[in-house]
């Protein structure tokens, strides 16, 4: 039964945006996304300022992190996360690491890893980036994070870069 789930799971989602509004951005989302059939919100984070990882070109990103269960498959909520990028303007560049209006990530789903051609979980990347890591922190103090470790020994290793909590 390997990438399949009946069964609620709790997941965690990331979201980024540094186009069109990224504040309001973000707020739609976590509305769309609490409203997916299958998916129930469980916390939050606060909003925080970031700056950007990857070409420095481009404007500084609002990031936040979200709780959910969900019955829905890991690839069933990849796309609805998908449908929902695109709803908000995303426009897909071919651009490695560009500006984006939303970027919803699937940063850990249950005790799972997965390792498929459109979805690795653990998210890559997650134990270097501050704007995941912190946010994450704050809603999950506890947790821990499939083959990487528990996230309090995480963000210990990780410098804030830059990273700023907004009121
Ligand atoms: N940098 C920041 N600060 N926040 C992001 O959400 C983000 N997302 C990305 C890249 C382009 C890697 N840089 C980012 O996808």
């Amino acid at each position: 039964m390997k990438y399949s789930s009946c069964a609620t799971v709790i997941a965690y989602i990331g979201l980024g945006s540094n186009l069109a509004e990224p504040v309001a951005q973000i707020k739609a989302a976590r509305t769309a996304i609490a409203s997916i059939t299958g998916v129930r919100e469980l916390a939050f984070s606060s909003l925080y300022h970031s700056l950007p990882m990857g070409p420095q070109d481009q404007p500084d990103y609002v990031n936040a992190v979200m709780s959910i269960s969900t019955d829905l498959s890991p690839l069933d909520l990849l796309h609805s996360l998908q449908h929902i990028e695109n709803n908000q303007g995303r426009v897909r560049k071919g651009e490695r690491w560009g500006a984006r209006t939303l970027d919803l990530d699937i940063l850990i789903y249950g005790d799972q890893e997965i390792d498929l051609p459109d979805l690795t979980v653990p998210h890559i990347g997650l134990d270097e980036r501050s704007f995941v890591l912190y946010p994450l922190f704050e809603i999950a103090p506890q947790l821990f994070v499939p083959g990487k470790g528990p996230i309090a020994e995480l963000v210990a290793k990780c410098p804030l870069s830059g990273l700023r909590r907004m009121d």
